[in-house]
């Protein structure tokens, strides 16, 4: 996994559709999207997923559903993002089968430990600063515990929380695989223009035409 990683919040859009939102976020280079919808009925839950999935079947973009295992089967999703108090991790393997991308939050040391024993396909480092789009959050990991789980762990870290153009790379130098953002896209008023330019602060990223 490696990419910029669009997570939504349809409060956030500016009164956009979320699907316009994903549709001008792939085409500016995110490469994963994660539906996250904490107020939606179940059967709109499903039509939205089935909609963004249809956004992003062109692009092979994966979608990853937040929280709900029922609603990725319904909707044929990719994959969920699960966090410590949803679906233990090795149920939602057991329902979603061996091709479903599962990734998981981790909020404490103990959980980036506990997650070594699992086949998640990435951890969530979270949040790695405060932000006022989550709040009932841990304390932050900021850079320095961002360091330290990606030295410890084994699997790939999509780090979330408070990134935007003026921290991105600093987030990726410090070793994150994935930069995770909600308002630094969503509430963008180009979204696509927003997610090009994390992009490009990626680590690696256009370093020839930056001469660094
Ligand atoms: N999980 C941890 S922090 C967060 C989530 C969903 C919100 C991140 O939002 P933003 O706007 O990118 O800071
Ligand atoms: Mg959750």
């Amino acid at each position: 996994m490696k990419g910029v990683y669009l997570v939504t919040d349809r409060s956030l859009c500016r009164n956009r559709p979320v699907s316009e939102v994903v549709l001008q976020a792939v085409r500016g280079g995110v490469r994963f999207v994660q539906l996250r919808e904490k107020d939606l009925a179940t059967r709109a839950f499903i039509e939205e997923a089935l909609a963004i999935r249809k956004v992003l079947e062109p692009f092979a973009v994966p979608l990853i559903i937040n929280d709900r295992v029922d609603v990725a089967l319904a909707a044929g999703a990719d994959g969920v993002h699960l966090g410590q108090t949803d679906m233990p991790y090795r149920t939602a393997r057991r329902l979603l089968g061996d091709k479903a991308i599962i990734g998981l939050s981790v909020e404490t040391w103990t959980d980036v430990e506990e997650a070594q024993a699992l086949d998640v396909d990435y951890i969530g480092a979270s949040p790695v600063f405060a932000t006022p789009t989550k709040t009932d959050t841990q304390k932050p990991w900021g850079l320095d515990g961002l360091i330290k789980i990606k030295a410890a762990t084994r699997h790939p870290v999509v780090a979330i929380g408070g990134i935007n153009a003026s921290n991105a790379r600093a987030v990726s130098e410090a070793g994150a695989d994935c930069l995770a953002v909600v308002s630094a896209i969503c509430s963008a008023a180009d979204p696509a223009a927003a997610a090009s330019e994390l992009v490009n602060l990626m680590k690696g990223a256009g370093s020839e035409s930056r001469g660094t």
